[in-house]
């Protein structure tokens, strides 16, 4: 019997911006000089948040928070692709994407002190709160993706992050398998930083890339240098361009790193290297990008020094909100399901404030 080759199946990989802060030329996305400040300046406040937040924990002013260090391009150059109509799906790796798009530094500070005030993003009521539950959030993109098309939403699509430990869920793979089906404009964006808590990425899984579990569904997939905003930003650009045109989902793995803890009830020296936290500070996304604006000659000290001065002013305001004293309402939760009254909720409500008022009672 004659055998016949199915394949091959092609899966690339680039990068736009070395670790030197070099450009290829032929890959550039071709950004303006603006959008390249603005791409600088919410890596910059991602990360200085993430400094500021992780200060308030250690001090007892903040719960047990996840930070974000190392991995502010895999977000911001996404969210550089996107438009305020289309949706953002995240998980809790993403402040830097996160804030570009409007949400308020206050919403982590809330939400890490248990505060569900934080779950409303009344400055950008296309992000979603995010998702502590690992890829609960990938079927609810795929929802929304199904919405656009029922609607026929022009020119809107949505934009769906998750780590690699993530990719074990089985509702990641339903949510691939629907979205291929439905061809659905949806873009699934993993962020691959190595780990999941304490697992390494070799024994979370066989396969030799993530992008490639993308080729089961017949989605159109890359692997990016996840370190390089511009790399991120192009791969993203291109996979929202096809999902305009109605062309369907896409899947791009971001290989990055998460520089410090998992969330703040970790310590990772207990199962991680010195020298691998090393070569990858080396491929820093901040500190190359910066290079890159000093290259062009539209960046320098005083221009940086000036960046973080104005960004740690607007995150001490910030702080300084968020601790005044306020009433929190406890049944705030049920404010924020539904955009809309729903009897069901509003039964349960009445339920546990009942029972709140007497566990107050009884102290
Ligand atoms: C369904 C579910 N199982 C387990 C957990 C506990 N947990 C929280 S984060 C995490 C690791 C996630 O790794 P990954 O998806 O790679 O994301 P990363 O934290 O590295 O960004 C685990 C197991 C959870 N939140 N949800
Ligand atoms: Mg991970």
């Amino acid at each position: 019997m004659p055998v016949s080759t199915i394949g091959p199946f092609k899966l690339e990989y680039f990068q736009v911006l070395n670790e030197k802060g070099e450009i290829d030329k032929k890959l550039d996305p071709g950004l303006s000089n603006e959008e390249l400040l603005k791409l600088y300046r919410a890596m910059v406040l991602g990360r200085e948040t993430d400094e500021r937040l992780l200060k308030l924990q250690r001090q007892g002013r903040l719960g047990t928070l996840p930070v974000c260090f190392g991995q502010e391009a895999a977000s911001a150059g996404a969210v550089m692709a996107m438009k305020d109509s289309d949706w953002f799906v995240g998980a809790y790796r993403e402040l830097s994407g996160r804030l570009m798009r409007g949400e308020s530094i206050e919403n982590p500070m809330l939400i890490y002190n248990g505060l569900e005030e934080g779950n409303m993003i009344k400055t950008s009521p296309r992000t979603l709160p995010i998702a502590i539950v690992l890829a609960s959030q990938i079927p609810q993109a795929v929802g929304l993706g199904y919405s656009i098309k029922m609607k026929q939403e022009k020119d809107t699509a949505v934009v769906t992050f998750f780590g690699d430990g993530s990719t074990s869920e089985g509702d990641f793979h339903e949510a691939m398998n629907f979205a291929s089906v439905w061809k659905v404009p949806v873009v699934f964006l993993c962020q691959n930083n190595s780990w999941a808590i304490s697992t390494p990425l070799k024994k979370q899984m066989a396969s030799e890339t993530i992008a490639q579990k993308a080729i089961a569904y017949n989605m159109p997939s890359v692997q990016v240098d996840g370190n390089d905003a511009l790399a991120v930003y192009k791969a993203t650009r291109e996979a929202i361009d096809r999902a305009y045109a109605g062309e369907g989902p896409s899947f791009i793995e971001a290989v990055t790193y998460r520089m410090n803890v998992h969330t703040t009830a970790d310590d990772p020296t207990k199962y991680r290297k010195d020298d691998e936290v090393a070569m990858w500070a080396e491929k820093d996304p901040i500190t190359r990008f910066r290079a890159y604006l000093g290259k062009k000659k539209i960046w320098n000290d005083e221009k940086e020094d000036a960046l973080r001065k104005e960004i740690r002013d607007e995150i001490a305001a910030a702080v300084k909100n968020y601790e005044e004293p306020r009433q929190y309402k406890p049944d705030a939760p049920f404010d924020f399901i539904y955009g809309t009254e729903v009897e069901a909720i509003e039964e349960q409500r009445a339920e546990f404030l009942e029972n709140f008022k007497k566990d107050v009672t009884n102290g």
